[in-house]
Order: structure tokens, then C-alpha cells, then sequence
């Protein structure tokens, strides 16, 4: 594994750790729900029911998978099991992504606007500079938009821990993880 893909998988582990309890459980990802559909205020139910459906498979699919000891947390060193097997995440991953960025186009255009992005971003717990410079590696249109599939495409890259060379990669490059 190379070092980018090596702090983008610690960085992924921490954002998970909504709590900052260094462990990764149910909670973690319930209280990351919320704060995801309470970003998205100007989606539909449908689209953030299946944001909650999409972080309830991503733990569910974490603990089947990496729960090596079965005590119902992940540590990080389970955590780092995943890069042995990274296509058993795949479909989770695309899951999750597809969810995330229809909530960022909640008026079905195609396009998601910077200040959404960002709200999403930060209540997924990236920071504010680290998600700017994602944004702009998006290559954004002269309004400042992306494509949703951009970013469809690129939160599935960021989650998946066997890519390097990505735009995500500025999330890791200016962070203090
Ligand atoms: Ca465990
Ligand atoms: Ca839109």
C-alpha cells in the first residue's frame, strides 16, 4: 500500500470516529447520519432515508467484515483489514456514494453548488480548506458547479482503500491526521 492510500485509510478511520472515541461503532455512525441529513435540509425524505440506509449497510458492512474479535467496535487495526479485501466494500462504498451526492443535487439538475458541497463535507467532518481544495480538483464549471457523477465517482475512490492519484487526495495532503 502506498503512503497516500495508507493516511487516506487513517483518515477515513477517524472520520468515521464521529465520537472520537478511537473506536468505531453503531453510534459513530447513526450520529454521522444525522448530521448529514440535517446538512441537507433542502433534500426530500426518500433521498435522506436512503442516506440512513446507505450509513446503516456502510457499519453493518464494517462489522461483518472487520469485527475480527466480535465485540460489536472496530479498532483501528481491524480497520486496516480492509485493504486485504477491497472489493468486499465495493458495493457498500457505491452505495454510500450514491447516496451522498444525490443529496448534494436535491433539485435533480446534475450539478452540485459549492456552499451544498460543503455542508455535506463538513458534517461528514472534513475541514473547511481541505474541502475547498477537493472542490476546485472537481474542476468546477465557471458557476461553480461539478457534475453529481464527479463526485459520485470521486467518493467512491476516497472511500475505497486501494486508489492513490485521486482528487481526494487533497483531503489528506493539508490534513493534520
Ligand atoms: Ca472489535
Ligand atoms: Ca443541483
Amino acid at each position: 500500500m502506498n503512503d497516500e492510500a495508507t493516511r487516506r485509510v487513517a483518515l477515513v478511520f477517524a472520520l468515521f470516529d464521529t465520537r472520537g472515541h478511537g473506536v468505531l461503532a453503531k453510534e459513530d455512525f447513526d450520529l454521522m447520519a444525522d448530521r448529514v441529513v440535517q446538512a441537507a435540509s433542502g433534500s426530500d425524505q426518500e433521498a435522506k432515508t436512503a442516506m440512513r440506509a446507505a450509513f446503516h449497510r456502510y457499519w453493518a458492512t464494517l462489522r461483518t467484515e472487520l469485527d475480527v474479535d466480535g465485540d460489536g467496535e472496530i479498532t483501528f487495526e481491524e480497520y486496516t483489514g480492509c485493504v486485504l479485501s477491497p472489493e468486499r466494500f465495493d458495493a457498500t462504498i457505491a452505495e454510500f456514494a450514491g447516496a451522498l451526492a444525490e443529496l448534494g443535487d436535491p433539485d435533480g439538475d446534475g450539478l452540485v453548488e459549492r456552499p451544498l458541497f460543503i455542508e455535506l463535507m463538513t458534517a461528514i467532518g472534513f475541514e473547511r480548506g481541505n474541502i475547498d481544495a477537493l472542490f476546485d480538483a472537481f474542476g468546477p464549471t465557471a458557476a461553480d458547479r461539478i457534475a453529481v457523477h464527479t463526485w459520485y465517482v470521486g467518493i467512491q475512490d476516497y472511500y475505497a482503500p486501494d486508489k492513490a492519484g485521486i482528487p481526494g487526495d487533497e483531503l489528506v495532503a493539508r490534513s493534520t491526521v
